[in-house]
């Protein structure tokens, strides 16, 4: 089989054992990668109603068949488990120097299974597998574990670490890798604390299996270049994701004061010009030509790597608006291991919950050191506030209560990344019906609406837009592995992609090929919910509360007096039903099941729950 190592290396952090497992070419084709192996694996593995801090929750590190070869971005790795945030399938993404080293260590994928008895350093190299003591790094953070792995392997290791957030099984705590790489937002790295996993470092010397090897190499090398020129003829690598604030606050998306706000004044204060301006170093991820990671200098003067939507959540969601304060908050997101997001949506909630009396507490919006205490607090799970917190929005809300539940913003258990859907219809949908909880990575259908279509509208095209972009990016972009920016950012075509698949595994495939698989994988993290949460209903793909209370309605500026409207966004709900063909409950019908290939699954299924 040309294209994918055929390898799947099995850990069991209980036992100290490891072996070598392999897959068909069937399992290949059918799941590509990545997120597609990941959803594949758990859906397998895992046994309903598992506590995923539990030794039985595994954790599984995924690349797919692009990934690691020299070609534009493919330095990405899925990481993936049953999530402690929200109970349903979970995984991220993020660009490391693993990708490259476990393909060429001859694996596609790792499963971490069960609980070591004392902090571990799982250590890979080629077929060589183990478990060193890493007592000396547990409390560290992130960039102190890097440095420490760093001196001892050298830095071209592929590493995964976690901080104190993880270790202190912090719901939304992050893995990171690299200067300032992070993911698997659904608390990915509280499933590596309970499994005492400080850090996975893996090395590896074998070639890449690829059908046309010398082929690959002159594309991948001509394709390096032309996005690096790509690049510079756009203001990307100038702000990266950055210069996106500015917009957000003009159309009124920006989340100001726990979304209360969708745009302020001083924003411009925090904006991708003022980044600019401040920045020391770029970093970014491997084989990557158009780098956006942009650091600054933090009111400590260290290094802060800062993103929109790290910009946005503890910036004007917390009423920030001093950029050198907001890189002391994301700092030490990044060094406990904290998710930025959810970080910055738990914070913002809690200041909110307080001044409306539902919560202890005197914290306020702009309290920047009270902030900087609650996070120490949050990653420590330090005191009942930081304990309450620890736990996420959700939980958050249930334990104040008062209502507070109405503006937790978050949809299954996940909090919201930096986009204010007030009043953006199509936007509020793909948060709900995000496979993994509130995450704008499936898809970003804010620009198209807001450019393209009348803003009001609830139409049936924004649901087709919604779908045919979780198909590239949650589908396509998660299961070949790839960073999608040069797509997004610099108009590298969809094209291009099925090219250096063809060159990896020898196929014929055209884009279409892959929609079978994306829409595959969907369907089976809807089963997985469905086990795990048998009641589901549709109201579990809304949005919050916030976004249909007139009483939240924006008083001033361009959507003043306006706001979602629950019967109408339930008929846009109906449409992303019947165009994937999903029952009234958004479960896939047995016959949607069935053309996916998941006849087996449906039968499964149905031991849980009717299916339509
Ligand atoms: C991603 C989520 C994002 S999405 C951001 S900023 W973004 C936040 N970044 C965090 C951070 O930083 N530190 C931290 N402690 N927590 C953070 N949480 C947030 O995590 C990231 C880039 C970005 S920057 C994005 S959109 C794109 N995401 C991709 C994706 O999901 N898939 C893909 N195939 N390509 C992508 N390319 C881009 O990668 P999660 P990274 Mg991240 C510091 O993982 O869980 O999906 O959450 O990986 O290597 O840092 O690159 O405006
Ligand atoms: Fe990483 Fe940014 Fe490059 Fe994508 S564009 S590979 S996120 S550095």
């Amino acid at each position: 089989m040309h294209g994918w190592t055929g390898g799947i290396l099995r850990v069991d952090l209980t036992n100290r054992t490891w072996r070598r497992e392999t897959f068909t070419e069937e399992f290949a084709l059918t799941w590509i990668g990545g997120r597609g192996f990941a959803a594949k694996i758990l859906y397998d593995e895992l046994a309903p109603g598992i506590d995923p801090l539990g030794p039985e929750n595994k954790l599984v590190v995924a690349v797919g068949p692009i990934s690691g070869i020299s070609a534009p971005n493919t330095g990405k790795t899925v990481v993936a488990a049953k999530s402690p945030l929200t109970g349903g399938y979970g995984d991220g993404n993020l660009g490391t120097r693993v990708t490259e080293k476990l393909r060429r260590a001859g694996f596609d994928a790792l499963i971490v299974e069960g609980r070591a008895e004392r902090p571990t350093l799982l250590y890979i190299d080629d077929e060589t597998v183990e478990f060193l003591p890493a007592d000396e790094m547990w409390g560290k953070g992130t960039y102190e574990t890097n440095e420490w792995i760093y001196a001892r392997y050298g830095k071209g290791a592929g590493v995964l670490n976690i901080g104190q957030a993880g270790e202190n099984l912090v719901r939304y705590a992050v893995i990171r890798s690299m200067e300032g790489r992070a993911g698997g937002r659904p608390g990915m790295g509280a499933v590596m604390g309970s499994k005492l996993l400080k850090a996975i470092v893996v090395k590896g010397s074998q070639p890449i299996p690829q059908a046309f090897p010398a082929e690959m190499k002159t594309l991948g090398r001509e394709d390096l270049r032309a996005v690096r020129a790509l690049d510079q003829e756009s203001a990307w690598s100038k702000q990266g994701t950055t210069g996106v604030l500015s917009w957000c606050n003009e159309v009124a998306a920006l989340p100001v004061n726990n979304f209360r706000r969708t745009h302020h004044p001083e924003a411009w204060r925090v904006n991708g010009e003022q980044l600019q301006a401040a920045t020391v170093a770029v970093y970014g991820c491997p084989n990557c030509t158009m780098q956006c990671g942009l650091a600054m200098l933090d009111t400590e003067r260290r290094e802060s790597e800062l993103d929109y939507e790290n910009m946005g959540l503890l910036g004007p969601n917390l009423g920030l608006f001093d950029i050198t304060q907001v890189a002391t908050l994301n700092y030490l997101c990044d060094d406990y291991g904290i998710d930025t997001i959810s970080g910055g949506g738990v914070l913002g909630f809690y200041a909110d919950a307080v001044e409306r009396g539902a919560a202890p507490g005197d914290i306020r919006f702009g309290d920047f050191e009270g902030f900087r205490r609650l996070l120490t607090a949050i990653a420590h799970r330090d005191g009942e506030v930081g304990g309450i917190l620890a736990e996420g929005t959700l939980r958050a809300a249930r334990v104040f209560g008062h209502g507070s539940e109405e503006y937790a913003m978050q949809c299954k258990g996940m909090e919201i990344s930096a986009y204010n859907c007030k009043f953006i219809p199509g936007m509020a949908l793909a948060f709900g019906v995000s496979p993994i909880g509130a995450h704008h990575k499936e898809s970003w259908v804010i620009t198209y609406e807001i450019q393209q279509t009348p803003r009001e509208s609830y139409g049936r095209d924004k649901a087709q837009k919604v779908i045919d972009l979780q198909r590239i990016r949650g589908g396509l972009f998660e299961a070949i592995v790839s960073c999608r920016f040069p797509w997004i950012e610099v108009g590298w075509g969809l094209e291009h992609y099925p090219k250096y698949f063809n060159a990896i595994t020898g196929r014929e495939w055209e884009l279409e090929d892959f929609w079978p698989s994306a829409d595959r994988i969907y369907a089976l993290i809807k089963l997985f919910w469905l086990r795990e949460f048998p009641d589901t209903t549709r109201r579990d793909d809304y949005p919050p509360h916030a976004w249909f209370d007139p009483q939240n309605a924006d008083t001033e500026g361009p959507i003043a007096g306006r706001i979602l409207e629950y019967d109408r966004y339930d008929e846009l709900l109906q449409h992303y039903y019947d165009i994937r063909g999903y029952d009234h409950r958004g479960i896939p019908t047995r016959e949607t099941l069935e053309r996916l290939g998941l006849g087996a699954e449906a039968a499964a299924a149905e031991a849980h729950a009717t299916l339509g």
